[in-house]
């Protein structure tokens, strides 16, 4: 006869780094994914039956429905630092605990933001298909002309650390003059640091060479940008949303890049991915990319880590290092 274990019980719900699952495996009792199988949110629910904890990506949601539909379930640890996937009213009410994984991916990002700017503004994408395409036959004096990205003026839409990050690199590495947008104002000393200067959001929309989307999701940020905000950029201006998905109206964009209302976009995220608007895949100037903006191995070996430590932290200390909540009840 097998007794119970009395080792919490963990879902991890998608493929980790092996040597996380082992850490995990070597103080829970472990169900994973190795084989990173895509389940519905009936079958998450089933997988969580009986589970005091999970290990989440930004794919799959916590809703208020598999809450209560799994009581035993105490925390949800996210490998993500945005968690737009978890309901976190709902978590915080019937007593869950969320934790996120913030810091450890900031750069990385800011990077990637960074390298899609320069990819979009600098046409990298769509030259790159007409030389593969055969089609480069000689040189000419305006082929494949972008717009400049030292000196111009760097917009940055959410300046949190990652819009921070990519705020230093336009500033100390290619002379942009940045303007930014946010809910908050940084201090001074934050501003200084990385030569940003806050504006209302229609200076930042008129004013933009390039801008960059780092705001989180919310029903406030849903579709920031759409048509009406388009219309405002300059016609030669690069968009940029390494953020998530419906912060930009998609097909509204599709329309600005198809007639010119704006020069370029370069899009890491996307309205209802892993699908993208139709009208995306067919305009040449946008840069597609599907959502690796924090994938280095270092860095996403650092987020499972965080995740993990975090599940870690809870069972045996009873705290965590990146809440999200305060939960208002123990379900203990
Ligand atoms: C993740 C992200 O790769 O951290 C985030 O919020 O968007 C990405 O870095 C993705 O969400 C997978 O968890």
């Amino acid at each position: 006869m097998t007794t119970p274990s009395s080792k919490p019980r963990i879902l991890v719900s998608r493929a980790i780094f092996p040597e996380v699952l082992a850490q995990l495996e070597s103080v829970f009792d472990v169900e994973h994914n190795q084989a990173d199988a895509l389940w519905s949110a009936q079958e998450l629910i089933t997988r969580l039956q009986g589970k005091d904890g999970v290990l989440t990506t930004g794919s799959e949601c916590i809703s208020a429905e598999l809450l209560q539909a799994c009581p035993q379930l105490r925390i949800c640890a996210n490998m993500a630092v945005g968690f737009n996937n978890f309901d976190v009213p709902a978590m915080t009410a019937s007593g869950v605990q969320g934790t996120n994984a913030p810091d450890v991916l900031t750069e990385t990002t800011a990077d990637f933001g960074f390298a899609l700017l320069m990819a979009t503004a600098r046409r990298m994408a769509e030259s790159e298909h007409f030389l593969r395409a055969g089609l480069w036959k000689r040189w000419s004096y305006d082929m494949f002309c972008g717009s400049d990205i030292h000196g111009a003026t760097l917009g940055i839409l959410g300046m949190g650390r990652i819009g921070q990050g990519i705020a230093r690199r336009g500033f100390h590495g290619f002379g942009m003059k940045v303007i930014y947008h946010n809910r908050r104002r940084l201090d001074a000393e934050m501003e200084a640091a990385c030569g940003a200067r806050y504006v209302d959001k229609a200076t930042l929309l008129t004013q933009s060479d390039h801008l960059v989307l780092v705001v989180p999701y919310s029903a406030e940020s849903h579709h920031v940008i759409g048509a009406k905000e388009l219309a405002q950029m300059k016609s030669t201006a690069t968009l940029v949303n390494i953020a998530r998905g419906g912060i930009v109206d998609d097909a509204a964009l599709a329309c600005a890049l198809r007639s010119g209302q704006i020069a370029a976009a370069g899009l890491d995220v996307f309205e209802g991915e892993p699908r993208v608007h139709p009208d995306l895949l067919t305009v040449p100037n946008v840069v597609l990319t599907p959502h690796i903006a924090s994938a280095t191995l270092a860095t996403r070996r650092a987020m499972a880590q965080l995740a993990a430590d975090n599940l870690l932290r809870f069972f045996v200390h009873g705290d965590v290092l990146t809440p999200v909540n305060t939960p208002v009840a123990s379900r203990n």
